[in-house]
C-alpha cells in the first residue's frame, strides 16, 4: 500500500533552454543561455560576468542544438506515455515568442511550436504543468535593461504572459511564474537576466532585491491574471528548496540555518502568503537595501499562488564558523558543507530521502497550500553499452529512497498535488553546461562536444519509473 492519491501527478521535467536547441529557428531570438559555453570552457565563469562572456567568442555552445527536443518532440513523448507519464512539465522559451522581450507582436511561428508539443501531450493524456521564465529571459533585456533590475521587465513579463494565458486556456492547466526564484540571489544571470559583478556586495545586494520585487510583483500579477482569464488553471511558486540543517548544536549553528532557510522561503512567503515578511523588513533595514514601489504593489502582491512547487537534490549543511565553513561543500550553487552522513555522487551532490520528508512537512507547515515536487534526480555519467543498455542502478536507488519518503510526508498529512522528476530525458545541465550530467530515463546519444547520433535508448530505470507509475508508488 502507498498513500499516493489516486490521481496523483507522476511525470518528468524539462526545461525549454536545456532540450530545445533550434536556437535561431522560426524566429527565435537570442536567450541567455545562448552566450554560455559549457564547464569545461568557464561557464561559471560566465555566469558570473556575463557582460564578458557576451564579448568573448566560444568554440562551442552546448544550448545552440542540445538534444534537438524541437525536432524530436513527438517521439520523446511517445516514450514518456510509454512510462504511464500523467503530467508534463516544460517551460515556453520567452525569446521563441517575444524575440527581443520588447517586441510589438508575439511570434507566431514560435507559438505553433507550443501549440504542436501541447497537442501532442493531450493527445498521449498528459496533463501540462508549465513554467513561464525558466532561465532564459531574452537576452536584449539583459542587453538594453540588465533584466529584472529595470522595473519594465514587469509590464514586458505580464505581456508574456497574456498571450500564454489566452492561447493556452484550458490546455495548460498547471502554470508556474518563475523557476527556482530564489536562484536570482546565487546566480543572477539566470534568475533574472543581470549582471552585478564590480559592485560591492551592498550594491550587489540592493540590484537583487530590487529584482526580486519586480519578480514578485510580477508573478502575483499573473496570478491574478490568469485566474481572470482561465478560472480552472491553477498557479504555482517555484522554489530551489533543500532544507538546511545545523552542523552542530551550537545554538550559532542553529541560527545559521535558521537565516539561510530564511533566504529561500524569503521569496514564497510573499507569493504564498502576501506580504513581505517581518524579518525580510529587519534585514532589508540592516543592509540598507532601499525597495523602489510604485504605489499599489503592495496590494498587487495580496493575489497569492494555488500551490508551492520545489526542486529538491538534497538537504544543505551550514556552519556559523567560518573555518569550518571554509571546508570544500557538496552542490554546485548553495556552498554548503558535506553532510558525513549521506551518500555523495561523482558530482558531489548527496542523496537525503529523509530530507524531502523533512522539507515537504517544513513546506506544508508553513505555508498549508498544496505542494507539487517539480524537480528531484540524480545527475551522474552514464555508459552506454555495446547493446545499448543503461543499468543505472544508482539513478534506481536515488530516486527510490526519495519516493519513499515523499510516500511517508503524505501519510505525515502533506498534500502534493504530484511528482515530475527532473530531466526525464536526457539534456544539458544548467549548471555545467554538460551533456554527460545526465538525469534521464531516456539515455540521449549525444556528448558534451555535441558529437553523437542523437539517437534515444531507454535506461534500467525506463522500467523501473514505469512500474512506478502503474503501481501508484508501490
Ligand atoms: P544541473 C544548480 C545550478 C543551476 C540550476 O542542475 C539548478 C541547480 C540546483 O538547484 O537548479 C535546477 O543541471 C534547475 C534546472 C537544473 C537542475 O536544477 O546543474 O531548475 O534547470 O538543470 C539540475 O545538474
Amino acid at each position: 500500500m502507498s498513500n499516493f492519491p489516486k490521481d496523483f501527478l507522476w511525470g518528468g521535467a524539462v526545461a525549454a533552454n536545456q532540450c530545445e536547441g533550434a536556437y535561431k529557428t522560426d524566429g527565435k531570438g537570442m536567450s541567455l543561455v545562448d552566450i554560455l559555453p559549457d564547464a569545461h570552457h568557464g561557464r561559471w565563469d560566465a555566469l558570473m560576468h556575463p557582460k564578458e562572456a557576451e564579448k568573448t567568442t566560444y568554440d562551442f555552445y552546448p544550448s545552440h542544438e542540445s538534444i534537438d527536443f524541437y525536432e524530436t518532440y513527438e517521439e520523446d513523448l511517445e516514450l514518456m506515455a510509454e512510462m504511464n507519464f500523467k503530467v508534463f512539465r516544460t517551460s515556453i522559451s520567452w525569446p521563441r515568442i517575444f524575440p527581443n522581450g520588447d517586441d510589438l507582436e508575439p511570434n507566431e511561428e514560435g507559438l505553433k511550436f507550443y501549440d504542436r508539443l501541447f497537442k501532442k501531450c493531450r493527445d498521449l493524456g498528459m496533463e501540462l504543468l508549465v513554467t513561464i521564465n525558466h532561465f532564459d529571459t531574452p537576452l536584449a533585456l539583459f542587453d538594453k535593461y540588465n533584466g529584472w533590475e529595470n522595473r519594465k521587465l514587469v509590464d514586458l513579463y505580464l505581456k508574456y504572459c497574456e498571450v500564454l494565458f489566452k492561447r493556452y486556456k484550458g490546455i495548460v492547466k498547471y502554470w508556474i511564474t518563475f523557476n527556482e526564484i530564489n536562484m536570482l540571489l546565487h546566480i543572477p544571470f539566470l534568475g533574472a537576466g543581470m549582471d552585478v559583478s564590480g559592485l560591492d556586495e551592498n550594491d550587489a545586494l540592493q540590484k537583487k532585491y530590487q529584482a526580486a520585487h519586480h519578480q514578485l510583483v510580477a508573478s502575483a500579477k499573473a496570478v491574478k491574471m490568469a485566474h481572470t482569464i482561465d478560472p480552472d488553471c491553477q498557479v504555482g511558486c517555484m522554489l530551489a528548496a533543500g532544507e538546511v540543517y545545523p552542523n552542530t548544536p551550537n545554538p550559532k549553528d542553529v541560527w545559521a540555518a535558521v537565516e539561510s532557510n530564511r533566504e529561500g522561503y524569503f521569496f514564497i512567503d510573499v507569493q504564498a502568503r502576501g506580504y513581505y515578511p517581518n524579518y525580510a523588513l529587519s534585514f532589508f533595514d540592516q543592509n540598507n537595501i532601499k525597495l523602489e514601489m510604485e504605489s499599489g504593489d503592495l496590494e498587487a502582491l495580496k493575489d497569492t499562488v494555488d500551490f508551492v512547487s520545489f526542486s529538491y537534490y538534497s538537504s544543505r549543511l551550514i556552519s556559523a564558523d567560518p573555518e569550518v565553513s571554509a571546508e570544500t561543500g557538496a552542490g554546485n550553487v548553495f556552498n554548503n558543507l558535506k553532510n558525513p552522513y549521506l551518500k555523495t555522487s561523482s558530482y558531489g551532490w548527496q542523496t537525503d530521502g529523509l530530507g524531502l520528508r523533512i522539507t515537504m512537512n517544513n513546506i506544508w507547515d508553513r505555508y498549508q497550500k498544496p505542494l507539487f515536487v517539480v524537480e528531484n534526480g540524480m545527475g551522474e555519467k552514464d555508459v552506454l553499452t555495446d547493446d545499448h543498455k543503461v543499468h543505472d542502478d544508482y539513478r534506481i536507488e536515488y530516486l527510490k529512497e526519495n519516493i519513499v519518503e515523499m510516500d511517508k510526508a503524505i501519510e505525515d498529512g502533506v498534500i502534493c498535488l504530484g511528482y515530475t522528476s527532473w530531466g526525464c530525458i536526457d539534456l544539458i545541465s544548467a549548471g555545467t553546461g554538460e551533456m554527460a550530467k545526465r538525469y534521464g530515463y531516456i539515455y540521449v546519444d549525444r556528448d558534451n562536444d555535441g558529437n553523437g547520433t542523437n539517437k534515444r535508448y531507454r535506461k534500467d530505470s525506463f522500467d523501473w519509473y514505469k512500474q512506478v507509475i502503474k503501481n501508484n508508488g508501490i
